[in-house]
């Protein structure tokens, strides 16, 4: 039987040995110790600065999880996903998210065959339709122009087109309006095209597989939707287009194929915002500016590739989030982006995280005996301070946090960025310093009060800091933690490619929903409570009378 074997590591000990000696050392001390701390603990790639001088580390602390990494074979692993070997091996499939970037000449093998001039290819047809969408020169079925467009996907074609068309918002058409719906919720697309013109609107059927229920359901409705004002099946044509590598389902659902941009199986739903998955994105912003998203992605790609492991900011964080995870003890990480242009970022880092490292079997097949994947979470700053900075200040959980922040906004209005900013820097302070009783005390504080207006300090934080968010900082952004995650990844022995524990739910749902449309009363054979929640559902769900 497989065995873990990453607590047996030479590294894995010696962390814990050291962990023993450091837990209790305060961020106070270590800063007081070496004044050039802060100038020191950072790094810089891509457009991004990382600060991670406030992190409960040492210098021996941050050689021994580079050990670890070695130990756990981390450059053989980087070089395997950059050659495009099947290390998705539950799936027996490449990993090759870094081949969408790729710029044009860079061979990448699948294989034998070179996928690279397959990308470009894709990405060239999704900016003609793209320039012609954006220009007005495509039409829809009455002739008027497309103003809006749908983005119909969930999961993977939902989370990252959605995150990337609100974060790049002031690069977009402002002409246009872009909706996303997913949810299988008729809510979702109900409020989605209430106040739309079928006559000027688009959709994009998102889906890799062109199988999954809630995206059907809703491409289904849309088309019901658009025919119901339309009246005409050939205007399904000039309204819908699909992203799927599925082109006999498109052309069943009835969309011409001349419409549809390929994917590849080489390619992760939670990876994909940048192969054909992103037509939404590339409609809104244009395909220059998509083509800047996809340097800034390469140029941390090429930086995970090549920057020596104590300078590397994806082998940096990943290690982070494991002396957290596994020595701490810490459950969950705070991604706090001060960009309100950012604020689906920590929805689309969710899936990318815990879909990626929610596991529990190493790749041989053994259960871990260690924690994995922290849960991330988070809100854009300064919204988050006024609601569960509290608990970060001065709960009982350990939570590091990455502070998220641009040098220059987008919307220059008066004082707002310098105090946007102020409350960056100053969170990032209180949590790593906090404030003593003495210096509580020292303000007049009555004695009764002083222990509530403590604060510990010794919080950790990274800050992240770009001159300002645009499409190539956005793509280094998002490469980051995706290599990050691939770092986590390869130190717990977990494959963060494959998504087995979304089956089990989808399986179920399917044996239920014959349950609930059926007139007659079904036999039910789920366990007690299943059944009755059932049953009170059909009797409840038709108004009574
Ligand atoms: C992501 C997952 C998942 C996937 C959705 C949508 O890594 O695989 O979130 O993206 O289930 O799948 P389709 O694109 O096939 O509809």
């Amino acid at each position: 039987m497989a065995v873990a074997r990453l607590r047996s590591l030479g590294a894995w000990k010696a962390l814990e040995r050291h962990f023993a000696e450091v837990r209790g050392v305060h961020l106070r001390a270590l800063f007081a110790g070496d004044p050039g701390r802060g100038e020191r603990l950072v790094a810089e790639a891509a457009g991004l600065y990382l600060d991670y001088s406030k992190q409960r580390v040492t210098d021996e602390t941050l050689r021994l999880l580079v050990a670890l990494a070695g130990e756990c074979g981390l450059r053989e692993r980087i070089d395997a996903l950059f050659r495009g070997d099947k290390i998705n091996a539950t799936e027996n499939r490449a990993v090759l998210h870094v081949a969408l970037r790729a710029p044009q000449g860079r061979r990448i093998f699948v294989d034998g065959a070179d996928v690279v001039p397959h990308v470009h290819a894709v990405l060239a047809r999704m900016a003609d339709f793209a320039e012609r969408i954006r220009s007005g020169a495509w039409t829809g079925h009455t002739g008027r122009r497309i103003r809006n467009v749908v983005n119909v996907g969930i999961g993977g074609s939902d989370l990252g087109p959605v995150m990337a068309y609100e974060a790049l918002r002031a690069f977009s058409a402002r002409d246009m309006t872009f909706r996303f719906v997913s949810n299988v919720d008729a809510t979702d697309f109900a409020e989605a095209t209430r106040d739309l013109d079928p006559a000027e609107t688009l959709f994009v059927v998102a889906s890799k597989t062109f199988t999954t229920q809630e995206t059907m359901a809703n491409a289904h409705t849309a088309r019901a939707w658009c025919l119901a004002a339309l009246r005409d099946e050939a205007a399904i044509a000039r309204h819908f287009a699909a992203v799927s590598t599925n082109a006999k389902l498109v052309r069943e659902f009835g969309i011409d194929v001349a419409n549809m941009f390929e994917m590849w199986d080489w390619v992760g739903g939670r990876y994909s915002m940048d192969s054909a998955i992103g037509l939404s994105t590339m409609i809104a912003i244009g395909p220059a500016r998509f083509r800047e998203m996809l340097a800034g992605f390469h140029a941390m790609d090429e930086h995970f590739r090549t920057a020596p492991p104590e300078r590397n900011l994806p082998v940096l964080m990943g290690l982070l989030a494991v002396w957290y995870t596994d020595f701490f003890g810490a459950e969950t990480i705070a991604v706090l982006p001060y960009d309100q242009y950012l604020k689906r970022f920590p929805a689309y880092l969710q899936q990318l995280t815990m879909e990626s490292n929610g596991k529990s079997t190493t790749l041989a097949g053994a259960r871990v005996d260690y924690e994995t994947g922290p849960i991330y979470w988070g809100e854009p700053g300064t919204n988050g301070q006024h609601s569960f900075y509290q608990l970060l200040h001065q709960g009982t959980k350990l939570v590091p946090c990455d502070f998220v922040a641009f040098a220059r906004s987008h919307h220059p209005l008066g004082r707002h960025h310098d105090l946007l900013m102020a409350n960056v820097f100053a969170q990032t302070e209180a949590l790593a310093f906090g404030k003593t009783a003495d210096e509580v005390r020292a303000d007049g504080t009555p004695d009764a009060l002083v222990p509530h207006r403590v604060f510990e300090g010794n919080r950790p934080s990274s800050t992240i800091l770009a001159e300002q968010l645009t499409p190539a900082i956005l793509g280094a952004l998002v490469a980051l933690y995706e290599h990050a995650v691939y770092v986590q990844g390869v130190v717990w022995d977990v494959n963060p490619f494959d998504q087995w524990g979304v089956e089990l739910g989808k399986q179920l749902a399917g044996r239920i929903v014959p349950e609930l449309e059926s007139d007659a009363e079904p036999t039910l054979a789920h366990d007690s409570s299943t059944n009755a929640l059932i049953r009170r559902y059909r009797a409840q769900r038709r108004p009574a009378g």
